[in-house]
């Protein structure tokens, strides 16, 4: 078993995803594209190796996803729109410092004007799509996400939103994606995040004054005697929950909460050492999703097994280099071996 991040065969393993185009799978998880076009290229920039996918391509396959009639993005040339695809649509484009692409024929004004049309303006909480079908915490993140990219954070109700998000928080001190639902920790990072992107972090404290460490102890909760997190009480550990457990920990302050050398050992363990990529846990097959998480993850761990990465922020889910340089960083732990970019002069 390897110890330490394989990551030139991670790399290799990425680049070979988009040569696989004939295959059943890659027709099968169309709906999911461009969600997987952006994990594989920030997976690719947190490892170094951003050339390993030409920026053109991806610039060019993500606007090739413009759905026009709603003025957003789907997640593959011809689907409808939704706020999925429009997040990493959008995240693609700024990974690539190509978000002026959206200058043209009015594109951004179309996006921003789509994203607030989602939002039901008695709860404050974002559909996903026109539809108007499904209301979810997760498209509330990518609605603020996705608007603050894109500099149209205004463009919001900034109190309907803080509103929807508390709304959604249950006695355990977790989330939920809606009013009274389960808390589970995916849900955990979209409102902490969305409450970081509207500066309202300090709105979790409530009226005991204790709701940040009541949230950051349930999350540390997550961690299991193998070192992995699970999403929630008496569920197996996963990959993924490093990444949507520590984000809220590392906006919240509290990574030290949890064991970072034991939970960078039970994501190493989940690489495929033969053909690289990350499983959901070891010995499963690895896929795109998880290798990104457990990618991220170690990043924001720190310690030698992130030897090489680069910072992670996760509050944009994206390279803090990326988020540096647009000026939208908002404040997060960094531990003190983690990777760290270089402060702008
Ligand atoms: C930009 C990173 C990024 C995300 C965009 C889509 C989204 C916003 C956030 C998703 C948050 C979320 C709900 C994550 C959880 C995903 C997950 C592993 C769900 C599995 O749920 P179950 O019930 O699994 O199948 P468990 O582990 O509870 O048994
Ligand atoms: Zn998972």
């Amino acid at each position: 078993m390897a110890d330490s991040l394989l990551v030139p065969l991670h790399v290799k393993y990425i680049a070979a995803l988009a040569k696989h185009r004939g295959s059943l799978a890659y027709h099968l998880t169309t709906h999911l594209r461009l969600n997987a076009i952006y994990w594989a290229a920030t997976t690719l920039h947190l490892l170094g190796a951003p050339e390993a996918l030409p920026r053109d391509g991806l610039v060019e396959f993500t606007l090739s996803c413009w759905d026009d009639d709603a003025g957003a993005f789907g997640p593959f040339p011809q689907h409808d729109a939704h706020i999925l695809a429009t997040l990493s649509g959008i995240q693609v484009l700024a990974l690539n410092d190509a978000l002026g692409e959206l200058e043209k024929d009015g594109r951004k004004e179309r996006l921003v004007k789509y994203i607030c049309s989602l939002q039901d303006q008695d709860s404050g909480a974002f559909f996903g799509d026109s539809t108007r079908l499904e209301q979810d915490t997760r498209f509330l993140y990518c609605a603020v996400c996705a608007l603050s990219l894109l500099s149209s954070l205004h463009s919001v109700s900034r109190e309907r939103c803080v509103r929807a998000v508390l709304a959604a928080r249950n006695h355990d001190g977790g989330f939920g994606t809606v009013p009274g639902s389960e808390s589970h920790a995916g849900q955990a990072f979209v409102c902490v995040g969305a409450l970081a992107i509207l500066d309202a972090l300090d709105e979790l404290q409530g009226a005991d004054g204790k709701g940040k460490d009541k949230l950051a102890g349930w999350l540390s909760e997550r961690q299991l005697p193998c070192g992995g997190l699970n999403g929630r009480p008496r569920k197996l550990e996963d990959v993924c929950y490093s990444w949507w457990v520590l984000t809220a920990l590392a906006i919240l302050g509290k990574l030290h909460w949890i064991s970072g050398t034991k939970l960078s050992q039970f994501i190493v363990s989940a690489q495929d050492p033969d053909h690289g990529g990350i499983a959901d846990r070891p010995d499963n097959v690895a896929d795109v999703f998880h290798t990104f998480f457990g990618v991220a993850g170690l990043a924001m761990l720190g310690g030698p097994p992130a030897q090489g990465l680069r910072e992670v922020d996760p509050v944009f889910a994206l390279p803090a280099h990326v988020t540096r340089r647009m000026g939208i960083q908002k404040p997060y732990q960094r531990l003190p071996d983690a990777p760290r970019e270089e402060e702008a002069q």
